[in-house]
């Protein structure tokens, strides 16, 4: 999508060793409203910081098709089979548009799975929890693709161009999954007793991780300063998580269903919903390659980029023989 415009190299120069002038006048097109494109000049740290958010986000959908992908061929009917299909296809739509986006900013896509399939990069916590039963696909949709839709629509307005441009459409799809899983739960929740079960069984297993999607708190949040300067975040990660909770806990009344949390209540004064502690040491732990899933999701990931290895190499030889056919006609015409 973007790649032709690749002219930025990584420099390897420390921030400080940055003109003060050029710093200045890139902050003051930022505090203006200007998109960054991807040949404008930017601070060292400002690409490299985006570099590690588009991809992290990009891998997150991509390892994100895989406990969705369990479900397909298990789908209770054919209504609900094409919508998880579409679904999972979408995500790996999503993961194909921000890898472009990354690639502009002078890291190629090849640079980036290695970094992934090496452990060095990190994807959500969240698709490291597996999913155990029908339910959990319509907890995903609901509470997963919700609170992905609370981060994301305010990266629409990212101060960088290419990522903003990307996450409008992501968006609009997450809209349509948000809803595919809340009618699932819908459907559940006024179903038989088991089904109802098993609706709030699977409340009970996502709700904390979807919690966690959105960072540690602000007071941990590493990149958060930087990242809220430069206006590729708009909220601190506390602030979009208060937003889904106040958002998200209303609906989950209406379904008939109690959130996993004894502390959940309303604060009459401000009308936010207060929530519990989140137990930080799950995340850490999750986070450090210990959850549930994470060594399947990597071992499945390795796998599928192993047997694709035929498909790239196919895909790179057609276009060679595009590239020389051409070129003979042209040789030819001249
Ligand atoms: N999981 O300083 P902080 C989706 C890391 S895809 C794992 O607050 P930042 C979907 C963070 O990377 C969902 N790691 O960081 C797909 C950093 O580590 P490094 C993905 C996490 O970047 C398919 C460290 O913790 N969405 O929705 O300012 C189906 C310190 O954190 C997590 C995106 O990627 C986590 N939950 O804020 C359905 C959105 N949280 O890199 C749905 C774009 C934090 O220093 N990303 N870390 O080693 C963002 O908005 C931000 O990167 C985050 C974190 C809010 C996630």
């Amino acid at each position: 999508m973007y790649t032709q415009a690749l002219n930025v190299k990584d420099t390897g120069k420390p921030a400080s060793a940055e003109d003060p002038g050029k710093l200045a006048r890139f902050q003051a097109r930022i505090d203006a409203e200007e998109k960054i494109e991807p040949n404008d000049w930017m601070p060292e740290a400002y690409r490299r910081t985006l570099i590690r958010q588009i991809s992290q986000h990009a891998h997150s959908e991509i390892i994100g098709m895989q406990p969705e992908g369990n479900w397909i061929t298990r789908a209770p009917s054919l209504r609900r089979k094409a919508g998880l299909l579409a679904k999972v296809q979408d995500e790996g739509g999503h993961g194909l548009y921000l890898y472009a986006a990354a690639e502009t900013l002078g890291c190629s896509r090849e640079e980036l799975v290695d970094q992934l399939l090496a452990g060095k990069a990190k994807y959500s916590s969240i698709f490291n929890y597996p999913t155990l039963s029908w339910a959990d696909i319509g907890a995903i949709g609901w509470l997963v693709d919700g609170a992905a839709i609370m981060n994301q629509i305010p990266l629409c307005r990212c101060s960088y161009g290419p990522y903003a441009r990307a996450m409008i459409r992501v968006c609009k799809e997450e809209s349509f999954h948000q809803r595919q899983g809340y009618e699932i739960m819908m459907t559940l929740s006024r179903g038989s007793a088991a089904q109802k079960a098993m609706a709030q069984d699977a409340l009970n297993r996502w709700w904390w991780p979807s919690l966690m999607m959105f960072g540690p708190s602000d007071k941990d949040s590493v990149h958060s300063t930087d990242t809220m300067k430069w206006k590729i975040k708009r909220f601190s990660n506390d602030d979009l998580r208060q937003k889904f909770v106040d958002a998200t806990v209303p609906q989950g009344h209406y379904l008939g269903l109690e959130f996993p949390d004894p502390a959940l209540k309303r604060d009459e004064k401000t009308g936010h919903w207060q929530h519990g502690e989140i137990d930080w040491s799950e995340f850490k732990r999750v986070l450090a390659g210990d959850g549930p899933c994470n060594r399947q999701r990597m071992k499945v990931r390795t796998k599928a980029h192993e047997d694709g290895t035929w498909v790239r190499e196919a895909a790179l030889a057609h276009a060679r023989k595009r590239a020389e056919r051409a070129a003979a006609v042209r040789i030819a015409a001249e």
